[in-house]
C-alpha cells in the first residue's frame, strides 16, 4: 500500500515553537492597545475560530487560462488526492473544514467511501457545483448554445437532469446546498431574445428547484460576462434576486467577487441582498480587470473588509435566518494552489476579525450626524488593526500552525507529493 506522506502534529508542533515568542509579545500588545478601545481580546480569538470557509475542490490543482496551463509539481489526479490536500490545509489553518465539489469533474465511483475519506480527514461537502458549461465526454446534446435557456427543450432538459443528479449525489455526500452557474448567453446583438431566453431560465430552474430537499438551499450565481462576450442571461444582482424570489423560499443569490464589472460596489450589493433576506452566501477570490480569481484579498482588501463589515453589521443586528455560506472560488495559476488557498483562508478569517473591531456605536453616531469622516476613520481604525497575533493563537489553540505558509515549506510536502504523484498525461484538474 503507498505511503501517502502527510504533515504530522510534530512538525507543526516543532515550527510553533519557534514562533512562540512573537506571537506571545504581539498577542500581549495588542492586548493592551485594546484594552483601551474595551475591547476584550479573547472575544477575537473566539471569532477567529468560530469562522469557516470551504474550499473549491478544484482549487487545489493549477489552474490556466485559455492561453496556457502551467501545471506544478505533484498536482492531485483525482478526487482522493484533492482532498488530500484540503486536509493538509485544514490542518494548518484549521478554518476550512469544508470542500465544495464540482460534478462532473469529481464524480466518485463510491460516494460512501468518498465521505469517509473526507471525514478520517476532518472533512465534510458543501454546496455542490453543477457544470452545464462544458460538454463531457459521450454528452448526447452540445451545450455550445446554452443549456438551462437553450431554445431547444431537449438540451434544457439534459441540464436540468444534470442537475437533479448532482442534489441526489450530494443527499448522499451529505451536502445542503446547490450552486447553479450557467455561462449562458450571446456573443453578438440579436443572438438571443433576452426575455425569452430568461422565461427559458425560469422554467428550467423551477423544474430544479422541485428537487431541493426541504432542508437544502439553490444558490444561483449570477455573472456579467465569459463565456459569453455579448450578453448574460444571469448578468447580475437583479436579475439574480428577481429569479430567487420567482423560484421560493429555498432560492438564494450567490455572490462570486469576481462576477462584477470593475468598481461596482459589491458590499453595497451584499447589504441589499441581506436586506432582502436572500443571500446565499459568496465564492471569495480578487480581480483587476475580469473575473481574474487571483487570491482572495490580494488586489481589494479593503473591500474584502468593507464586505465583511456589512457580514458583522448584520450578524450583530440579529438579521434572521442569516446563514451565509462562504467558499473560496480561485484559480491559482502561478502559486502553489495550497499555498494560495491557506494564505486566502487566513485573509478571509482576518477580515471578518477586522470587521468585529468596528466601533459600531461610533460609526452610527459619525452617520447620525453626516459625519463622512469620522465614519471612514472608524472604519480604517479596525481595517488599519494588526490582528495576526490573534489570527495565530486562535488557529495554535486549535492544533494548527502559527505560520501555515513557513510550516508548510518547511515539511517538504509539495516535494513529497511530487514523488508520489507522477503527472498524468492531460490530467488537468484546475480550470482550464
Ligand atoms: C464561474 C465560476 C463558477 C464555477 C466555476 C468554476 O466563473 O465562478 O462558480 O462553477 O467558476
Ligand atoms: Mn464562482
Amino acid at each position: 500500500m503507498a505511503t501517502h506522506f502527510e504533515i504530522d502534529d510534530g512538525i507543526i508542533a516543532a515550527q510553533n515553537k519557534k514562533a512562540k515568542e512573537w506571537v506571545a509579545e504581539d498577542f500581549d500588545h495588542l492586548s493592551k492597545k485594546l484594552r483601551r478601545r474595551d475591547v476584550d481580546i479573547e472575544g477575537l480569538v473566539t471569532r477567529a475560530q468560530a469562522f469557516s470557509v470551504a474550499i473549491p475542490s478544484w482549487g487545489v490543482g493549477t489552474g490556466g487560462t485559455r492561453f496556457a496551463r502551467f501545471p506544478g509539481e505533484g498536482e492531485p489526479r483525482d478526487i482522493f488526492e484533492k482532498l488530500e490536500d484540503c486536509g493538509t490545509i485544514l490542518k494548518l489553518v484549521r478554518s476550512t473544514p469544508a470542500v465544495s465539489l464540482h460534478i462532473p469533474w469529481d464524480k466518485p465511483d463510491n460516494a460512501a467511501q468518498l465521505v469517509e475519506f473526507a471525514r478520517t480527514r476532518g472533512l465534510h461537502f458543501d454546496a455542490m457545483n453543477s457544470n452545464t458549461f462544458q460538454d463531457q465526454p459521450g454528452q448526447k446534446l452540445s451545450y455550445k448554445f446554452g443549456s438551462l435557456t437553450h431554445p431547444d427543450k431537449s438540451v434544457r432538459q439534459q441540464a436540468i437532469d444534470h442537475n437533479l443528479e448532482c442534489i441526489e449525489l450530494g443527499k448522499v455526500l451529505g451536502s445542503k446546498a446547490q450552486t447553479v452557474w450557467v455561462g449562458d448567453g450571446g456573443n453578438f446583438p440579436g443572438q438571443q431574445n433576452f426575455r425569452q431566453a430568461l422565461e427559458r431560465y425560469l422554467e428550467s430552474m423551477r423544474e430544479i428547484y422541485q428537487g431541493i430537499p426541504a432542508d437544502w438551499r439553490l444558490f444561483i450565481e449570477h455573472k456579467f460576462y465569459e463565456p459569453a462576450f455579448y450578453s448574460t442571461v444571469i448578468n447580475d444582482w437583479g436579475v439574480s434576486y428577481h429569479c430567487a424570489r420567482e423560484l421560493g423560499p429555498k432560492a438564494y443569490c450567490l455572490v462570486d467577487l469576481g462576477h462584477h464589472a470593475p468598481n461596482v460596489n459589491i458590499e453595497m450589493i451584499v447589504a441589499r441582498l441581506i436586506q432582502f433576506g436572500k443571500l446565499a452566501g459568496f465564492h471569495f477570490n480578487d480581480s483587476k480587470y475580469g473575473d481574474d480569481d487571483l487570491d482572495s484579498g490580494s488586489i481589494k482588501p479593503f473591500q474584502l473588509f468593507l464586505i465583511f463589515n456589512e457580514l458583522v453589521d448584520a450578524e450583530l443586528s440579529g438579521v434572521t435566518d442569516f446563514i451565509p455560506a462562504y467558499m473560496l472560488d480561485q484559480s491559482h495559476n502561478v502559486t502553489d494552489p495550497i499555498e494560495s488557498l491557506m494564505m486566502s483562508a487566513v485573509e478571509l478569517v482576518r477580515a471578518y476579525v477586522q470587521s468585529h473591531l468596528v466601533d459600531r456605536q461610533a460609526l452610527s453616531e459619525a452617520q447620525e450626524k453626516g459625519d463622512a469622516l469620522m465614519a471612514l476613520a472608524t472604519l480604517k481604525q479596525a481595517f488599519t488593526t494588526d490582528v495576526a497575533s490573534v489570527l495565530a493563537v486562535a488557529r495554535e489553540r486549535a492544533g494548527g500552525a502559527v505560520d501555515p505558509l513557513g510550516t508548510y515549506r518547511a515539511s517538504g510536502y509539495r516535494r513529497q507529493k511530487a514523488a508520489e504523484r507522477p503527472a498524468k498525461k492531460g490530467g488537468a484538474v484546475g480550470i482550464v
